[in-house]
């Protein structure tokens, strides 16, 4: 099993009411909690499909950001590590994830410093860990990661998001063990020398963040040059509404945590 786009497994989080408070960089409008619902099941259905066994969390009315599991923990087939989020409203959400990769992973490790990082800041590929810096990552809380990870044997590289990006994330994925889709912006910052990258269409920016789980690559809808490149590469690719969750700055990724 190639540990870096195959999975058994993966944890996702029903959205509540709440998610009308989400934190969002720019107010493009109010999500609309059924149909992100409905894009959710989509998005559940979709990993279901690839014969992972999906662990369904229920809403958190408290969190408003909950359903962005990914920033609470980084998965590793050695362990998890309980991230330490930079925003605030969401550092809660860590200790009520704990209890369910306790269960399913071989050892829990936790940042424990002063420093911040969220898992939408790193991209684990077949050689390293790349994490961006970011407004949620600071240089603490990566090499902390660093340290935390490398009696495992990984290498933690500190990268740098765009200024005005949320997540390293936001603006790329892993579609194959030395593959990267990111859109020329945060390539422009050389980031990814050695790497295999294939970038967005021009205009289609938004969507970077997709997930390659098992045989497909789940993408935004609506973003159909960038989805005819990577079929031309030989993705399977899978469109998923993403209207929603995109108004949150949430995005494919975001979604799951996945081991
Ligand atoms: C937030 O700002 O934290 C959420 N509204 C969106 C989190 C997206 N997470 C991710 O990209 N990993």
């Amino acid at each position: 099993m190639n540990p870096t786009f195959e999975f058994s497994r993966a944890v996702t989080r029903r959205p509540s009411a709440a998610i009308v408070d989400g934190l969002r960089a720019n107010d493009i409008g109010t999500p609309d909690l059924n149909q992100m619902l409905k894009d959710h099941a989509h998005y559940v259905a979709t990993l279901k499909e690839t014969n992972a066994e999906v662990i369904e969390l229920p809403a958190l009315d408290d969190f408003a950001d909950a359903t962005f599991v990914e920033d609470t923990a980084l998965v590793l087939p050695q362990g998890a590590i309980m991230m330490r989020p930079g925003a605030a409203s969401r550092m809660g959400e860590v200790a009520l994830m704990q209890p369910t990769l306790q269960k399913y992973c071989k050892e829990v490790r936790h940042i424990t410093g002063s420093g911040h990082i969220e898992g939408g800041d790193i991209l684990v590929t077949g050689r390293e860990i790349l994490v961006g810096r970011s407004d949620r990552t600071d240089a603490l809380g990566v090499s902390e990661l660093a340290s935390i990870v490398s009696d495992w044997g990984y290498d933690v590289r500190e990268v740098f998001t765009p200024e005005g990006v949320l997540h390293f994330k936001t603006d790329c994925s892993l579609l194959g063990e030395n593959t990267i889709l990111t859109t020329k912006r945060l390539a422009a910052s050389g980031c990814f020398e050695g790497y295999d990258l294939i970038y967005t269409a021009e205009g289609e920016e938004a969507c970077a963040n997709t997930i390659r789980f098992n045989q497909f690559v789940l993408m935004p809808a609506g973003f159909p040059k960038t989805a005819s490149v990577l079929a031309d590469a030989g993705f399977l690719v899978r469109e998923i509404n993403n209207s929603e969750c995109a108004k949150l700055d949430g995005g494919m990724s975001c979604l799951s945590l996945r081991f």
